[in-house]
């Protein structure tokens, strides 16, 4: 029972409002209604408080997103001098606003080398919908109107407009709505622990890596307008490629002509302990698309940004570029965007991540390697993935109805921390001012709801 209430009774009144008009994303509505969905309230440093007062570490920052953590006073005292300085007002007929300027330069100075010229959007979906667009576009001014294929990976994740969802890779996204589009096509993706077997690590990442040059062959070169990848698999369950895959990647995009289009939705600004997953993994896209952690998610709000192939022939093409938002460099948002990337260099976050935190969490999640449970724990940064696994001597995987991660993830909920389930994958993508004793106390919560599944499943943790 609630200890309060009241709290209560405002849970019960907000369940049922939600219930009658709200339809949530990801989320089979039915099952959610009767069971009575979870209302979030408040929310401050890594924590964040339900309806009923129970309060849960945010182990995911929110959905991958919430960089500096929750409630930060001058954040929004940057969004409220904004929104009484200039609520609003387009990019659109030769106008901009300062807030939108400054993002742009400010994004540039922290991109790699070459990625200068910067688009907004107000979504990861809409950047890499716009990515794609200017993709065409790009090979169009080239000449090369045949140049229109996009390839992507298995497993991948993109967001969920039309031509973002036909990029993911995800199959369970395409059927409701008829996709992909035509002129979409996927190579599989590098998951060593899943698919590699007993190959080294290496080895496999340059077979797999191959797959995209044999896919060029077949489709023709000529006919292959870029390859779309995230440096690591997000939501596709975090999987992270061996050495040897990425610069061959880009010697086949290279020797094809082929332009590289990175999604760093998830790991740009910090998550890695580099500014984007770009510099952690020595990956030079002709584009980038980032989200999340550009506001840390105090705003709407992302960008696209073009590197001197396609940024020089989109600025100097002598027509009308037809493609905008009414949002876009939106001027709170924008102001929300400086204010949090200053933070992130006043406190040096990123070198947080990279030299102290980051090391500490990764050496701390390894422990969990030890439960029967564990068979892989990967991680990077402030990323971090634990496979669960029936048999880990001989690498079995739980079958897939059995919902052995879901069983997991709702014992962390209950138990006080938040941790996705991606499959039987238990990921981890807390907030980058995370302590260290918040993060033993993330590694106890997560060692416990470990035990409880196991138990569940009748499987001896002793
Ligand atoms: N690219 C990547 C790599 C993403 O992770 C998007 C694009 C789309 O962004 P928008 O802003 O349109 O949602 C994402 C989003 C999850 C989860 O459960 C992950 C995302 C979104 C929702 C849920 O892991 N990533």
């Amino acid at each position: 029972m609630p200890s309060n209430p009241a709290t209560h009774n405002q849970t019960k009144h907000w369940q049922a409002l939600d219930a009658a008009h709200h339809i949530h994303p990801f989320t089979e509505t039915q099952a959610l209604n009767k069971k009575g969905v979870r209302v979030i309230t408040k929310a401050d440093g890594i924590y964040v408080w339900d309806s009923e007062g129970h309060r849960l570490i945010d182990g995911m920052s929110g959905l991958w997103c919430v960089n500096v953590g929750y409630g930060r006073k001058e954040i929004a005292q940057a969004a409220y001098d904004a929104m009484n300085e200039l609520p609003y007002y387009n990019l659109f007929f030769q106008t901009t606003n300062p807030y939108a300027t400054e993002l742009a330069a400010k994004i540039a100075s922290v991109t790699p080398a070459g990625l200068d010229r910067i688009m907004f959007a107000n979504s990861g979906s809409e950047a890499n919908d716009t990515a794609l667009k200017l993709i065409r576009y790009y090979w169009n001014l080239q000449g090369k109107p045949q140049k229109k294929i996009h390839i992507s990976r298995e497993y991948a994740y993109h967001g969920v407009t039309m031509a973002a969802a036909s990029l993911s890779g995800l199959t369970p996204m395409h059927p409701q709505f008829d996709l992909p589009l035509a002129g979409f096509e996927k190579v599989p993706t590098v998951y060593w622990y899943g698919f590699g077997g007993d190959k080294d690590p290496n080895a496999y990442g340059l077979e797999v890596a191959r797959k995209l040059e044999e896919k060029i062959l077949e489709l023709g070169p000529d006919r292959v307008a870029s390859f779309s990848a995230e440096p690591v698999h997000g939501a596709g369950g975090l999987m992270f490629p061996p050495d040897s895959y990425w610069p061959e990647i880009q010697r086949i995009c290279k020797k094809y002509d082929v332009l590289l289009h990175l999604d760093e939705v998830i790991t740009g600004f910090g998550r890695t302990g580099n500014w984007f997953g770009a510099q952690t993994f020595g990956i030079a896209p002709d584009i980038m698309t980032m989200a999340k952690g550009i506001s840390s998610g105090y705003q709407p709000i992302s960008a696209i940004a073009l590197g001197p192939l396609m940024g020089n022939a989109i600025a100097t093409a002598n027509e009308e570029l037809v493609h905008g938002f009414t949002w876009s460099g939106h001027p709170v948002a924008c102001a929300v965007s400086l204010k949090n990337l200053e933070i992130i260099e006043r406190e040096k976050l990123v070198e947080r991540v990279r030299d102290d935190i980051g090391p500490y969490f990764q050496a701390k999640i390894r422990e969990l390697a030890s439960h029967p449970l564990v068979g892989e724990v990967r991680g990077i940064g402030l990323l971090g993935a634990i496979e669960l696994v029936k048999d880990k001597k001989n690498r079995l995987f739980f079958p897939p109805d059995e919902n052995v991660g879901t069983q997991c993830r709702n014992h962390c909920f209950s138990n006080g921390l938040v941790m996705r389930a991606i499959r039987d994958t238990m990921v981890l993508a807390p907030p980058m001012i995370v302590k260290r004793d918040e993060v033993d106390e993330i590694v106890r919560l997560a060692r416990r709801c470990f035990d409880l599944t196991a138990s569940d499943l009748g499987i001896s943790t002793r």
